[in-house]
């Protein structure tokens, strides 16, 4: 079957409009942005901890030669004083890009010093981003090698994991699930496990746990499931974009308020079920550098000498992944 995310000659045609140079220059970005969080580690001040990296993400990336539009960002507009929906960034100069971006994905983490934190980025042309209000998003994921349509967000939880187990051709119970450790999570908490399946319970950063349904041989996990932030699907559906896999999510927009932001940014079916390529169309660019260490990736190595970080940063039109190691010795570029 036709599916995990790979595109036709078609896209690879208009994704030329993305210079393959900016694959690498978005490393700078997060890795600058992780840098700063990761000096806020274990301090226990998500705040401080977000603000740094904010501030260094925003300052590199309007180094970037591009166009951009924050389409996916840190908070609506009138709400967050930087990064918002809708600021613009960029030298001014270059393609025009959408950019969804958390530059401390996972801010308790970070604080609490746990695992899975990220400085998060993803750019694609201008127009390919689903631009969704900061509300909660139901998201169902799995990597790549299943059949299209396996699981869905039509299914019961416990379906979804039987046709998962039947897929992958294993029992059930060889199944783990990835869910956030929530009170709203109580019935499908209950429904995979009436089956038999195991859950890894995290406390925040669904951005990685979409993604470590990608490699389950080394993650063990098989699928994400449940509610998390909208932001954060995006972001999720973009990098499975580039790796390859299955996401739905559906927006929850359950009060009047919420509608109306939605509305504000074009949503007018409220119940849709969005597709992973309908969150994230055409060429992506996908970058994460580890601020705490993780699965994934490794947090930022505060050495006498250097700095070493640990970036992943792929591209959805030719679905190439590159792990980065980097060291740095200027230390001042920093800030
Ligand atoms: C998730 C998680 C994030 O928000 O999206 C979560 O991935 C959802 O919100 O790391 P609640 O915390 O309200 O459940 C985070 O935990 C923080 O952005
Ligand atoms: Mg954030
Ligand atoms: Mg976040």
């Amino acid at each position: 079957a036709a599916k995990t995310g790979k595109v036709g000659k078609k896209q690879s045609g208009i994704s030329m409009v993305l210079d393959r140079v900016l694959t690498l220059e978005i490393v700078r970005v997060t890795e600058r942005a992780a840098v700063n969080a990761a000096r806020w580690r274990g301090r226990g001040d998500e705040k401080a901890a977000d603000q740094a990296a904010v501030d260094a993400m925003r300052r590199e990336l309007n180094r970037l030669a591009i166009r951009g539009t924050v389409v996916i960002g840190e908070g609506e507009r009138d709400e967050a004083p930087m990064l918002y929906i809708g600021e613009e960034v960029g030298t001014g100069e270059g393609p025009k890009v959408d950019i969804a971006l958390d530059p401390l994905e996972g801010t308790t983490i970070c604080a609490k010093d746990l695992p899975n934190s990220l400085a998060v980025i993803a750019i694609a042309e201008s127009g390919s981003l689903l631009n969704a209000p900061d509300v909660y998003m139901d998201k169902i994921a799995i990597g790549p090698g299943y059949p299209e349509g396996v699981v869905s967000l039509e299914a019961l939880p416990a379906e979804n994991i039987k046709a998962l187990a039947k897929a992958k051709g294993v029992p059930v119970g060889e199944i783990t699930a990835c869910v956030l450790d929530r009170p709203r999570h109580a019935s499908i908490i209950e429904d995979i496990r009436s089956v038999g399946a195991g859950i890894r319970l995290i406390g925040d950063g669904d951005i990685a746990g979409v993604i470590h349904t990608t490699t389950p041989e080394e993650t063990g996990i098989d699928i994400y499931l449940g509610i998390g932030g909208a932001p954060e699907g995006v972001l999720a559906a973009a990098a499975l974009r580039c790796i390859g896999g299955q996401m739905q999510g559906r927006l929850i927009l359950d009060t009047d308020d919420k509608r109306k932001r939605a509305r504000k940014m074009g949503i007018e079916d409220f119940d849709r079920i969005y597709q992973m390529d309908e969150m994230a169309r055409g060429d992506v660019l996908f970058a994460a550098t580890g601020v705490t260490d993780g699965n994934l990736l490794s947090g930022v190595r505060f050495g006498k000498k250097t700095i070493r970080t640990e970036t992943v940063v792929m591209r959805s039109s030719t679905q190439t992944v590159r792990w980065i190691k980097a060291e740095h010795r200027s230390f001042e570029k920093f800030g």
